[in-house]
């Protein structure tokens, strides 16, 4: 028996290709994803998800067990130096508040009842535009499609010698994740809602932020944010004496954030010339990682998987040459994800964060954004 399926080979085993492995196995493909690390896992604490990339969760299955061990918080809530600036709603904006394990594992899960099959300890060291990728054993594989979902390090677009443009910033965060202590919170200050977001912003006299973000009943996400400048605020594991002289009310879980080794990452934006070459196409961290204000990092990157599935599918179904309908899929969806980086590195550069009431305009056009919609490019004429 002959097997007519097309092929994708995907570099990389996180959001992004995971996603993007699981839509197209759906859509008929026949999938490997190559994991470079030895264990399938996520790294990190907590993530926030929006309406778009929670339709692509819905439309591949992952939504009942998403929904199993995630929360949409009554508000997000902004305070300075203490002081509530804001408390938003988000009336009408899709959202939920996670930790990444849980997304990890259930991105994992959806691709493998999919029949994609996930191969760790792989890494891809080249990819060529005609299709063909090299792994770190030696061996060579050709596809239909590539994909370089091999994050923010890419071999995959380096091999390729994309040009880009990498663009840090002056800000960074550690993010940790730790069990709620909701009854030891409201003893400490029995009139705040603790299921709340709460973005805690010191600026003056030292620039020092908690984001307190619940991810479940009893999982709760915190990033501190420093200067990279200030050493004892960009410290890890953290200086549990600065942020609680600051931060008094959030002792209880700083001391759990304090246990833990921690990681500082420093903010920045890569933007590249161009997201295909030939048949390779790079999706999520590899194509456009950006600062985390808007959280639409992995947002950006599952919704783009989505679509890259659903135009290469397409392509190929109607006999079109699949390098150009690769070039159309960046043309038509990279607005999306360009505003979002673009607001990102703004909101990083400014810390306009800290003045509340953020979520409207464009701030919100791409967490509002339907990728799954087939209507979505559709103009009308006057
Ligand atoms: P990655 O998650 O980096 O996955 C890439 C995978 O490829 C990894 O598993 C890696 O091991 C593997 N790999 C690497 N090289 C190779 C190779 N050569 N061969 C094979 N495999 C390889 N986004 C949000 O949407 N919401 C948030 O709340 C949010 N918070 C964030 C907070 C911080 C502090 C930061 C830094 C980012 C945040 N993001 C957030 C962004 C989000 O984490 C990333 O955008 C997202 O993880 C990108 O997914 P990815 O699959 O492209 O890359
Ligand atoms: N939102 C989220 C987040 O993790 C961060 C930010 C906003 C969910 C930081 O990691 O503004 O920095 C932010």
């Amino acid at each position: 028996m002959t097997d007519s399926r097309h092929v994708a080979e995907i570099a990389g085993g996180g959001f992004a290709g995971l996603t993007a492995a699981t839509a197209l196995a759906q859509m008929g493909w026949r999938v490997r994803v190559h994991e470079q690390a030895d264990e399938l896992r996520a790294e990190g604490a907590g993530i926030v998800l929006w309406n778009n990339s929670l339709q692509v969760l819905d439309k591949i299955g992952a939504k009942p067990d998403l929904e199993s061990r995630s929360m949409t918080p009554p508000a997000y809530e902004t305070r300075m130096n203490n002081v509530i600036q804001s408390q938003e709603t988000l009336d009408g904006i899709r959202w939920r508040t996670m930790t990444r394990p849980h997304l990890h594992q259930t991105l994992l899960t959806a691709a493998r009842e999919s029949g994609v099959e996930v191969i760790a300890g792989s890494a891809v060291t080249k990819a060529t535009p005609d299709g063909t990728i090299t792994l770190a054993s030696g061996e060579t594989a050709t596809a239909d499609l590539v994909i370089g979902a091999d994050g923010v390090t890419s071999a995959v677009r380096d091999s390729l010698s994309i040009p880009f443009t990498r663009q840090r910033s002056g800000d960074g965060i550690s993010r940790f994740l730790v069990p709620r202590r909701k009854a030891e919170l409201l003893a400490l200050e029995p009139e705040t809602e603790w299921d709340n977001v709460i973005d805690f912003w010191n600026l003056d006299p030292r620039v020092l932020r908690v984001l307190y973000t619940p991810a479940n009943d009893e999982e709760l996400y915190l990033a501190l944010m420093s200067p990279s400048a200030d050493a004892d605020g960009s410290r890890v594991p953290i200086d549990l004496a600065l942020w609680t002289s600051i931060f008094p009310q959030l002792a209880p879980v700083l001391e759990d954030a304090a246990k833990i080794q921690g990681r500082y990452y420093g903010y920045q934006t890569t933007r590249l010339e161009r997201w295909t070459e030939g048949k390779v196409a790079l999706i999520g961290d590899s194509a456009h990682a950006m600062c985390p204000a808007l959280a639409q990092g992995a947002g950006t990157s599952m919704q783009n998987a989505w679509t890259l599935a659903v135009a290469a599918t397409e392509a190929l179904a109607a006999g079109v040459d699949l390098p150009a309908a690769l070039t159309e899929w960046e043309r038509l969806e990279r607005p999306y994800t360009d505003i979002a980086q673009d607001r990102s590195q703004w909101y990083a550069d400014t810390r306009e964060m800290a003045k509340g009431n953020q979520f409207t305009g464009e701030s919100v056009v791409t967490a509002l954004y339907n990728p799954t919609d087939p209507h979505r490019h559709e103009v009308h004429a006057a």
